[in-house]
């Protein structure tokens, strides 16, 4: 029978989960959803055929959720956390797993308590296929070694609520990820510098942000991250290794050359960008979870980058390089 998915959270990226459990994944139905905009939730469960239970808690806690989407602000996902682990509930968490390490660590040490992975957290580009794609070049050998990642981060334009602190917790994040990954070496070193902000964001925010990360194998990833860019969104990485470099990004759609003019369109934004990514992601997740082996971006993997977005958010007030520490990973997982 199918794997009974709970969504908590049904704002743009919530919502989007929930319509692909319902019309692009095998083997999974929704059957719950919650939100504390009880009409935006109410609309979704009416549309979808899903109840709406008003308390995530008891959504998580409820025997008729096998497993649960966790779409909410990163400031409640470590008490969802918890809850989806007391209640032995898979949970495919989005980015960020929570706001800081130390909380991070906590879930890390609480899930490891319980001898079996539960949490898969939302580093989607992991299943992008041209990231997939570049990872497999990269590990081939092909290139050498890899010595550089250039990453370019763009969205067209973020609500006023999006803070210079968001850009580094919630956007860079994913380079954070990336990085990581494609190197397969934790990030020792993070400086976070920013220019003049654009004109075109709200007051006090510094937008845009540019990154250096330093990694424990001794290779270095530069970031840009500009959330305000007003032409569409935008995401581009270039490995640069030894013997050649391989960029994705640049999928433009059809290239067209009329009237003077070349070029192509630009998505709007990353649920267009990386829709197959996402609708990989999730069929991937429900079916590791059927078999009962969870085997996406780990609690770990959360963790680490929650470590690095912290001494970023440290680095980008002091202007400042800000060392990473991690704790020992072989004592925390045994
Ligand atoms: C959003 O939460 C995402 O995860 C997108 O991938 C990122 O591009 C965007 O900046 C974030 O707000």
């Amino acid at each position: 029978s199918d794997l009974r998915v709970g969504v908590v959270g049904v704002g743009v990226m919530g919502a989007d989960h929930a319509e692909r459990v319902v019309r692009k994944t095998a083997g999974a139905r929704l059957v719950a959803v919650s939100d504390p905009d009880w009409a935006r939730a109410e609309g979704l469960g009416a549309r979808l055929d899903a109840r709406v239970v008003a308390d995530p808690l008891e959504l998580i806690a409820s025997n008729e959720v096998d497993a649960v989407i966790l779409a909410s602000p990163g400031f409640v996902h470590a008490e969802q956390l918890f809850a989806c682990l007391e209640h032995g509930k898979p949970v495919l968490c989005e980015k960020p797993l929570t706001m800081d390490a130390a909380s991070a660590l906590q879930v890390v040490e609480r899930e490891h308590k319980l001898g079996r992975q539960l949490i898969q957290v939302g580093f989607m580009r992991r299943f992008d296929p041209e990231y997939a794609a570049m990872k497999q070049l990269l590990d081939s050998g092909e290139l050498g070694r890899t010595l550089l990642l250039h990453n370019v981060h763009r969205n067209k334009s973020v609500p006023t609520t999006f803070r210079s602190e968001m850009i580094v917790r919630d956007s860079m994040v994913h380079e954070v990820d990336v990085a990581r990954w494609l190197f397969g070496s934790e990030i020792t070193r993070i400086t976070v510098r920013t220019p003049q902000p654009t004109s075109l964001v709200a007051d006090g925010v510094l937008d845009p942000q540019l990154a250096l990360f330093e990694l424990a194998n001794g290779a270095m990833a530069d970031v840009e991250v500009f959330v305000n860019f007003q032409v569409g969104y935008e995401v581009r990485c270039e490995a640069v290794a030894e013997r050649g470099s391989a960029t994705i990004g640049l999928g433009a759609g059809v290239f067209t050359r009329a009237g003077g003019q070349w070029g192509g369109a630009m998505p709007a934004d990353f649920r267009v960008r990386f829709e197959q990514a996402y609708d990989i992601e999730v069929q991937r997740w429900v079916d590791a979870t059927v078999r009962g082996e969870i085997d996406g971006p780990s609690a770990w993997d959360g963790y680490a980058a929650a470590a690095v977005c912290e001494a970023g958010l440290e680095s980008l007030s002091s202007g400042r390089p800000v060392e990473v520490t991690l704790a020992d990973r072989s004592k925390v997982l045994g």
